[in-house]
């Protein structure tokens, strides 16, 4: 194999955003766009010579041609070996196990997580660390640097490496080692849950539906749910991951999971409902006519942690974004343990979980994972819930009202306005960062705010500061509102509007949250304008 040295110049916005850098798939197929961006990674880390990495994607559109890309990139570059998932899959918690796992220096996930794709879907690239997790921003920073100076990338010639079977080969001096995306993860998931119990579950009548929306998740969720689990056939829906996602979009909520909301709000429906995104990192857990918001399914999970054999031990500490909830915080405070607040994005997690500082992570986004990986981890949550259900032998929608009985109950909610014009959100937002020195003291409707700020993040572990980080407003009772522009999106900007209320009284448990939440909405349109400055009469999704 020749390795050939092509002369390049740099592309204008190769920045990672929340989660890796994402476009739409037209533009990652352009011209060296996706080899600017990889030897961007390789000049950023400090080179890939001598070294191993782990390389597998969620199966969208251009995945297999863009594995291809990664791994003659890798072998010019002198990397020693690359781990890939057969047929180049790999859920992105499973990617970070396999890293952790076998002591890779990094890995390469192929995927924009929830984001739609196919030809005009969107497509993604992500670098995760030799601890499995996102790379943080001093290294995206080093990788958008070079991306700015980069003259020339390094690629083997060579035909594409068949990736159909497990399988060593070679390319170059490089070793592939070709491997079964689902075996070493099953094998970590066994080691944390009391499988018997979940087995017995099952056996018992409990009925569930798993939702892998055309996804990667799949055939973890087919072979841990249905064929170790015992879980009946047809409890995972929608199980061939395709490359478009079945023109679907693969966001486990209540407005892209439709089929699966139906079914779980009918009176005949399945005891338990769970569904994962496309790179199989969020889970949206629902029950017969109870769902879960993820705020709330992360302080569940810390409460009742100790139930589940991987947690036997109790919690380290917890952590969660700054728009998530406050409902897992209530959970520390009563466990005595701490709760740390980080900006969006797993990659905010990482020195806490590595610090062995938190033990649970989530956001308000479907996402919840904990120190077995550096990853969110759709699937872990749901058989966390199966385990937790399994021992406490209660419904989903019990369990939430002795949690709510405990705790009282964080009302949620987040609005999103999707592909609003970039100027008008940057507009809005400055508006308000104008208005935060005044709000203290004022009073909207019942609601007097009591501080208001722009969320700085200090990482504890390295001391590294990071800015600008949303927007938040609180008011009298702990209720808030947080607003903040989305890093993940490809096209325009997309406004993200969270909203909480703190409910301590029983008999108001059961509300609909945008009841609930109604004067902190109304708060958000007389302190942000959204209707004027988005020209927008209502989100597009609400969850
Ligand atoms: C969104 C979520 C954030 C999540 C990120 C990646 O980011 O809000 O909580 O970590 O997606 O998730 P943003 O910047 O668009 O709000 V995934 O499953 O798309 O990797
Ligand atoms: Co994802």
């Amino acid at each position: 194999t020749t390795i050939r040295t092509i002369p390049t110049e740099p592309i204008e916005g190769q920045k990672p955003g929340t989660s890796g850098l994402r476009k739409k798939t037209p533009v990652f197929q352009g011209h060296h766009y996706l080899e600017n961006f990889i030897q961007s990674i390789w000049n950023g880390i400090g080179g890939v010579e001598g070294k191993t990495l782990v390389l597998g994607g969620d199966g969208r559109h251009f995945n297999s041609q863009a594995a291809q890309v990664v791994l003659r990139m890798a072998a010019a570059g002198g990397a020693k070996k690359v781990i890939v998932g057969k047929r180049a899959l790999l859920s992105t918690p499973a990617a970070s196990n396999l890293i952790r796992k076998r002591g890779a220096d990094g890995g390469i996930i192929l995927s924009a997580s929830h984001n739609p794709g196919g030809p005009n879907g969107d497509f993604g690239v992500k670098y995760n660390t030799a601890n499995g997790g996102p790379a943080a921003e001093g290294v995206t920073g080093k990788i958008f640097d070079a991306t700015k100076v980069i003259s020339e990338f390094h690629i083997t010639e060579s035909h594409d490496v068949g990736l159909r079977m497990t399988d060593t080969v070679t390319l170059g001096d490089m070793e592939i080692e070709i491997v079964d995306p689902v075996g070493d993860y099953a094998a970590l998931m066994a080691e944390l849950f009391d499988f018997d119990a979940i087995r017995a579950l099952f056996r018992s009548g409990f009925r569930m539906r798993f939702d892998a929306m055309h996804a990667v998740t799949g055939p973890y969720a087919s072979r841990i749910l249905e064929e170790t689990l015992g879980a009946s056939p047809g409890t995972v829906i929608n199980a061939i991951p395709l490359p478009d996602f079945g023109e679907g979009h693969p966001d486990p909520n209540p407005t892209w999971a439709k089929t699966l909301w139906d079914e779980m709000m009918s009176d005949s429906g399945p005891d338990f409902g769970a569904a994962s995104d496309g790179d199989g990192d969020r889970n949206m857990v629902v029950g017969r006519k109870c769902y879960v918001s993820p705020s709330d399914s992360l302080a569940v999970l810390a409460a009742n942690a100790t139930l589940v054999p991987g947690y036997r031990d109790g919690l380290k500490g917890v952590a969660r974004s700054m728009p998530t909830s406050q409902a897992v915080d209530r959970v520390a405070e009563k466990l005595g343990i701490d709760c740390y607040e980080t900006p969006t994005g797993w990659k905010f997690f990482g020195n806490l979980l590595d610090a062995g500082r938190a033990t649970l992570c989530g956001e308000e986004s479907f996402g919840t994972g904990s120190d077995h990986v550096r990853e969110k981890d759709g699937l872990w949550a749901v058989l966390f819930w199966l385990n937790i259900l399994a021992v406490k032998k209660c419904s989903v929608s019990e369990l939430m009202e002795e949690h709510w009985a405990t705790y009282g109950r964080n009302y949620y909610s987040r609005h999103d306005y999707e592909a609003v014009d970039s100027d008008a959100a940057s507009g809005l937002m400055d508006h308000v960062r104008g208005q935060l020195a005044d709000l203290p003291g004022k009073s909207f409707g019942p609601l007097t705010v009591t501080g208001a700020d722009e969320f700085a993040y200090d990482d504890p572990v390295d001391g590294s500061r990071a800015e600008g980080q949303g927007l938040r407003v609180g008011f009298e009772g702990g209720g808030r509102l947080v607003l903040r522009l989305s890093g993940t999106g490809t096209e325009g900007a997309t406004l993200r509007v969270y909203l909480e209320k703190v409910e301590t009284d029983p008999a108001q448990f059961s509300l609909d949250p945008q009841d609930a939440l109604a004067d902190v909405i109304a708060a958000a349109e007389s302190i942000a304008g959204i209707r004027e400055r988005t020209g927008r009469d209502a989100p597009d999704v609400i969850t």
